[in-house]
């Protein structure tokens, strides 16, 4: 029987947020106590988790005092040494305060947009200083209800002189720190400016330092703007700005609901798992998801290990799809090439458009052959099953 036992070299990671998850929703109060954080450390230690995420108040709660601060930190520190568990990602709660009801680094109010980027660099301090190398940027709040209320064209410009600043303050700093942009298309606001994978990668590229700046993919977030997820994670990995990932599942069309990895579109989860190893991502497998309302402590750990043993089987599954003979045949049939147009192989020439011009073309056969894809994903579906 194949081990799926997470180990630390699988990378897997949790946000405090996750495991810690009270189970509130909007139609109902917390159903669970939230544990301290360094008890979140022992907890995700416990279950095989590699390393700890959070965002600034999910450690320190905004309003805490110095001497609060000062214990949290020593607990956490300690939590982390007796486990082991790494810090590879920090992030801003810049969506649960009031002052960010109306957005953050895109406010229409200067010293909303101040005190943002001020919380930013005061949370990217704390994040470096335990560790971490990604910082990601999710704009729960960047967006609107109503477009009278702010011109798209001020809440763009404003989020990239927001990040242009934070990207100088990291290299004034010093710190070995990369952001990864997370999108999102609505919810909380009914509309999230920036609001997918596709968006974002056009945005880095109009930044001061677009080489510190990549993306943040989750799955329920592409979901709920009925997008290919697996598409959008290789157009960022092509680019070279697949710095982080959000992995968890979501029904379509739904609100973000953050279910454990492969509960709902166990295909899909699948083919981004197959991608991942099949090109070597090398980043952290971060579940940002929490386990159903229903459950109690043990069931949070339960969710933990089902995120973990899932991503694992499908690896599994992956490997057996990239060893099945049958299935291999059948994709070297269908990218078969016998190289009498290697001519193209390096783009346009004169010479090579003169033979293309002249190249004939079996159009209604090559309109008549059958791809044998019936047959390709029945496989695939078979190996899902566990009957091949
Ligand atoms: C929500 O999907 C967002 C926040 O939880 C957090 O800022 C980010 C971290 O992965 N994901
Ligand atoms: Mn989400
Ligand atoms: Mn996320």
């Amino acid at each position: 029987m194949a081990d799926y036992t997470p180990k630390p070299e699988h990378k897997f990671t949790f946000g405090l947020w996750t495991v810690g998850n009270p189970g509130r929703d909007p139609f109902g109060e917390p159903v669970r106590q939230r544990p301290q954080p360094h008890e979140l450390v022992h907890l995700l230690g416990e279950v095989g988790a590699y390393g700890v995420n959070f965002h600034d108040n999910d450690l320190v709660p905004i309003d805490a005092n110095p001497t609060e601060r000062d214990q949290i930190l020593k607990d956490f520190r300690q939590a982390l040494d007796a486990t082991g568990l790494v810090v590879p990602m920090a992030t801003t709660n810049l969506f649960a305060d009031p002052i960010f009801k109306d957005g953050a680094f895109t406010s229409n109010d200067v010293r909303v947009r101040a005190f943002a980027l001020q919380k930013t660099m005061q949370a990217i301090d704390l994040g470096v200083s335990l560790g971490a190398r990604t910082y990601v940027f999710w704009g729960g709040r960047e967006g609107t209800e109503i477009d009278a209320s702010k011109n798209p064209v001020d809440a763009i410009k404003r989020y990239r002189e927001a990040i242009n600043f934070l990207t100088a303050y990291v290299i004034d700093q010093g710190y070995d720190l990369k952001f990864a942009l997370e999108p999102k298309p609505n919810e909380p606001r009914s509309d999230i400016y920036l609001p997918t994978v596709g968006s974002l990668l056009a945005f880095i590229t109009t930044l001061d330092h677009p080489e510190m700046v990549g993306v943040n993919p989750e799955v329920a977030h592409e979901h709920m703007a009925g997008l290919n997820f697996l598409h959008a994670v290789a157009q960022a990995w092509e680019a070279g700005k697949l710095f982080h990932i959000d992995l968890n599942d979501q029904k379509f069309a739904r609100y973000d609901q953050d279910f454990r990895f492969g509960a709902e579109m166990i295909k899909q989860a699948f083919y981004l798992v197959k991608f991942l190893e099949d090109v070597g991502y090398t980043g952290m497998r971060h579940f940002d998801a929490h386990a159903y309302r229903t459950e109690d402590l043990e069931g949070v750990k339960d969710f933990a290990r089902g995120c973990m043993r899932t991503y694992l089987i499908l690896k599994d599954k992956a490997a057996r799809f990239n060893a099945d003979t049958e299935i291999q045949q059948l994709l070297a049939e269908i990218n078969a090439d016998d190289g009498s147009f290697s001519f193209l192989n390096d783009g346009f020439s004169p010479q090579a458009a003169q033979r293309l011009r002249e190249a004939s073309f079996d159009r209604p056969g090559l309109g008549a052959r059958g791809l044998a894809y019936e047959r390709l994903d029945q496989l695939t579906v078979e190996i899902l099953l566990g009957v091949r």
